[in-house]
């Protein structure tokens, strides 16, 4: 075993293969969790991977044997299929988190070492109250707009708040101060865009379904306006703002939740580039008033000033190099197979 051991809830996601990929790469002893079994590719990876459910208490003994560093968790239910079960989402989301981070509370606690608990929040936290604010709005910091219209963003707002408890306030009042054995790091993801999946169940999934589809030469109605404007990045940015967070000393985290971003086109801009990549791309607008009205409470640009500054954190790709160095190439290859 390495010296780095690492869980990765939601493993078999979007984020969770490049992430996977990437700790392997770099010879990390993982634990993968995730409802559904993994390819045959991925669990070669892996030290364990572990089909089963967050919420599971079995799922988390499993884990417990082990003695984790880091706990990426991603497992998640994303905002338009928590609209679907705000219920559900909320027991997933929130229950799920709390019992990670109690799990990463008795492991540091065993251990003597702190538990990195990694957790990637979002753009969706925030609320943005009506579309004139938004257009008039400054690039949101971390603490703009705080009143979440969805069930997934309140579920994310509230479980920063618990990692910030679990890491700073929890047991402090107790006279045995068994505190600091959760060292909890948010990142607020914008939308992400991957040239190897197609996502289910989000809302900025109009920008990758759009170039998927025109990928493979099938007509794709857009479901939200073509002024819909949100920031975006590509999923290589994502992996590496969670290892650029994680790989940070404490000493230099001046907040434990960041805003990440990369650029903000409307969808507009982007059907324009994916058209140009692939100029027979027939793209139409059909907006649906309840994605609509979601996208609508995004900010249409956030402020990562502060993790620019305290971890060095900036992407790599910009738009366009995001659309020719990233996805077009990869995509191409992907559906020439
Ligand atoms: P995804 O939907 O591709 O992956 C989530 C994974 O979690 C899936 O494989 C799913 O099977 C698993 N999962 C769901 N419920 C589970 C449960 N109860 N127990 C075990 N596994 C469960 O999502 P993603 O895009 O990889 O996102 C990962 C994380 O990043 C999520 O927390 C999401 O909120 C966050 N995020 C994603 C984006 C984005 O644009 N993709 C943006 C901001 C934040
Ligand atoms: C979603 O649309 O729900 C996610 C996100 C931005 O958090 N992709």
């Amino acid at each position: 075993m390495s010296n780095r051991t690492v869980v990765i809830t939601g493993a078999n996601g979007e984020i969770g293969h490049l992430l996977l990929e990437t700790l392997s790469a770099a010879k990390a002893t993982i634990i993968a969790v995730d409802l559904t079994p993994l390819s045959e590719y991925h669990t070669s990876l892996c030290e364990e991977v572990i089909v089963g459910d967050i919420c599971d208490d079995e799922v988390i003994r499993d884990i417990e044997k082990y003695d984790i560093n880091e706990i990426f968790h991603l497992a998640a239910i994303l905002s338009t299929s928590g609209e679907k079960n705000p219920e559900r989402a909320h027991h997933i989301n929130v229950d799920g988190t709390m019992n990670f981070l109690q799990l990463a509370y008795r492991i540091g606690k065993r251990t003597g070492n702190a538990v990195k608990m990694l957790f990637p929040s979002t753009i969706a936290a925030y609320g943005v109250p009506n579309l004139s604010i938004k257009n008039s709005a400054k690039p949101a910091k971390e603490l703009d707009f705080t009143s979440p219209f969805t069930m997934y963003g309140i579920n994310k707002m509230y479980n920063e708040q618990l990692g910030r408890y679990y890491s700073d306030c929890y047991k402090r009042l107790s006279p045995t101060k068994e505190s600091g054995f959760v060292d909890f790091r948010a990142l607020r993801f914008p939308g992400l865009i991957s040239a190897f999946t197609i996502p289910t169940g989000g809302t900025s999934d109009y920008a990758p379904e759009m170039i998927h589809n025109a990928a493979q030469h099938k007509p794709y109605a857009c479901f939200v306006r073509p002024d819909a404007t949100i920031p975006f990045m590509a999923m290589p940015d994502a992996v590496k703002a969670l290892l650029g967070l994680a790989a940070a000393p404490l000493s230099a985290l001046t907040q434990r939740v960041y805003n990440v971003t990369s650029f903000s086109p409307s969808a507009a801009n982007i059907a324009e580039m994916v058209t140009s990549e692939f100029p027979e791309a027939l793209i139409t607008f059909e907006p649906q008033q309840q994605r609509q009205e979601i996208i609508d409470s995004w900010p249409a640009e956030v402020d990562d000033s502060q993790a620019r500054k305290d971890w060095n954190w900036h992407p790599d790709f910009s738009f366009t190099a995001t659309f020719k160095d990233y996805l077009i190439p990869n995509i191409r290859a992907h559906y020439a197979k």
